[in-house]
């Protein structure tokens, strides 16, 4: 693989391919959720932008724009629809099309191996809870990298383990839609980091020389409006929370023991944890970080009220109302704080550019050189179109040009930034928020045959490559 710096952009299966049961696809959990009465907003991921079908056009479109790298993900349950392992033949050759595509163009893969839908036959025994989930990911892991081989120089494991088990178990608006649940969070979280390793153990079996592999985690490291002690506590609390048990475990091979005996005395009961799984996180950390930017982690000390979970795209949340901020809180460990004079997106999510540069400056000082994609950044928002379908989305380009500007800034200040893609190549489904939260950097028609019209943003970006490519 070049060592050329990636400009890409992002996508993951479940939002953009649709044709969700064919050419033998089984069903992932979040088919069966979308299908389900438990989905209070009815809107499915079946058809979306139908990448299945136009992924020569989508793909072409970004080759047009001067993107050298595209990330997406493999569903899982596309290779392999049944529990009996036997691999579904054209699950393969629709992503060695895609491949084929993306070499025509000199377009680097970087390919997530699960973004949030695991196959239903696993969610049926428990999901990421289930104790067999981690066999049944290496079996996986290891038919796609036996399949694709090198042709994949940028493999991750599983995306944003934290976002997917706070979702999951915590706020409970994905599938399995438990609330609240810290037992079968910190469950979730370790049998993640399992997957992760097995995978990672099964990928060093092929002695790759051009491949490599990392995971994509999806928050920044905590930071406060204060430094006063209490708040700094609150800080490392906050860590423990949706930092710690993923990045340590990925990039160290090893949980720190004070969060350890931190969780104990919460009461989560860690009977499941095992030497044996330990030892395999041990021998199999990552090559790489894949960092998500969207906005910080503040974190105050804990107040009142209890544990509680909110998050931006909870229930019926159509960004109209701007109400649905992000909350969380863990009794006697931390509140999220918010900062009264930063903007927020109509979701309720802060807009806050430095954090790209915080967030690239704290991994850097806590992990040291490891080199980290940023493997998603953008801006969830309404877009109107005019008669030709065109958006002239200002807001996206100023957004990316200001978080471009501190992720450029950090990897000045030494930090081993390697790519960055835009959160997301296309319009496509915003989970739960269906399909009015908008990001793409090309406008999607969902009521005009799937049209797809390259937005501002996306000639924007387009000078940006071309005025950054050799950095
Ligand atoms: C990340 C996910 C993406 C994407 C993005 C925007 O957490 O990895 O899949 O959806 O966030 O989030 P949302 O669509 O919820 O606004």
């Amino acid at each position: 693989m070049s060592e050329k710096f990636l400009w890409g952009s992002a996508t993951a299966a479940y939002q953009c391919e649709g044709a969700w049961d064919e050419d033998g696809k089984g069903a992932s959990i979040w088919d069966e959720f979308c299908h389900s009465e438990a989905n209070t907003t009815k809107i499915t991921g079946d058809v979306s932008c139908d990448f299945y079908h136009h992924y020569q056009e989508d793909i072409k479109m970004m080759a047009d724009c001067g993107q050298n790298t595209y990330r997406f993900s493999i569903s899982w349950s596309r290779i392999l629809p049944k529990e009996d392992h036997v691999v579904n033949q054209k699950g393969l050759e629709f992503y060695d099309k895609v491949l084929d595509e993306c070499e025509k163009y000199g377009i680097v893969p970087n390919v997530t191996l699960i973004h949030y839908d695991l196959p239903d036959y696993i969610g049926a025994k428990g999901g990421w809870c289930y104790d067999g989930v981690s066999d049944e990911f290496a079996y996986y892991t290891k038919v796609c990298f036996e399949h694709f081989g090198e042709r994949i120089p940028l493999y991750t494991t599983i995306n944003e383990p934290n976002h997917n088990a706070y979702c999951n178990y915590c706020v409970g608006n994905y599938p399995p839609n438990e609330k609240n649940n810290l037992q079968d969070y910190a469950h979730c979280v370790y049998n993640m980091m399992v997957c992760n390793a097995k995978a990672i153990r099964e990928f060093r079996k092929f002695n790759f020389k051009n491949a490599k592999i990392g995971y994509v985690h999806g928050c920044a490291p905590a930071t406060a409006l204060s430094d006063e002690p209490a708040y700094k506590e609150a800080v490392k609390k906050l860590d423990f929370f949706c930092n710690d048990p993923f990045t340590e475990p990925a990039i160290w091979g090893r949980y720190n023991p004070e969060l350890v005996a931190e969780v104990k005395k919460l009461g989560i009961d860690l009977s499941f944890v095992k030497q044996e799984d330990l030892d395999i996180m041990k021998d199999n950390t990552i090559d790489f970080l894949g960092q998500n930017i969207y906005s910080r982690q503040l974190a105050k000390p804990y107040e009142s009220g209890g544990t509680r979970f909110t998050v931006n795209n909870a229930g019926n949340n159509d960004g109209t109302k701007n109400t649905a901020r992000e909350t969380r809180a863990i009794e006697g460990w931390f509140e999220t704080d918010r900062d009264p004079n930063t903007q927020l997106n109509k979701w309720g999510r802060e807009i806050y550019p430095a954090c790209a540069y915080s967030t690239l400056m704290l991994r850097k000082e806590k992990f040291g050189n490891i080199p980290i994609y940023i493997t998603e950044c953008g801006h969830g928002a309404y877009d109107i179109a005019d008669e030709n379908g065109y958006v002239e989305d200002d807001d996206r380009i100023e957004f990316l040009e200001n978080y471009l500007h501190y992720i450029l800034k950090a990897k000045e200040d030494g930090v081993n930034v390697k790519g960055f893609y835009v959160w997301s190549t296309m319009d496509l489904y915003s989970w739960i928020n269906g399909y009015k939260k908008r990001y793409g950097l090309v406008r999607v028609d969902y009521d005009n045959g799937l049209k797809r019209i390259p937005k501002k943003s996306y000639y924007w970006y387009k000078d940006f490559i071309s005025k950054h490519k050799d950095i």
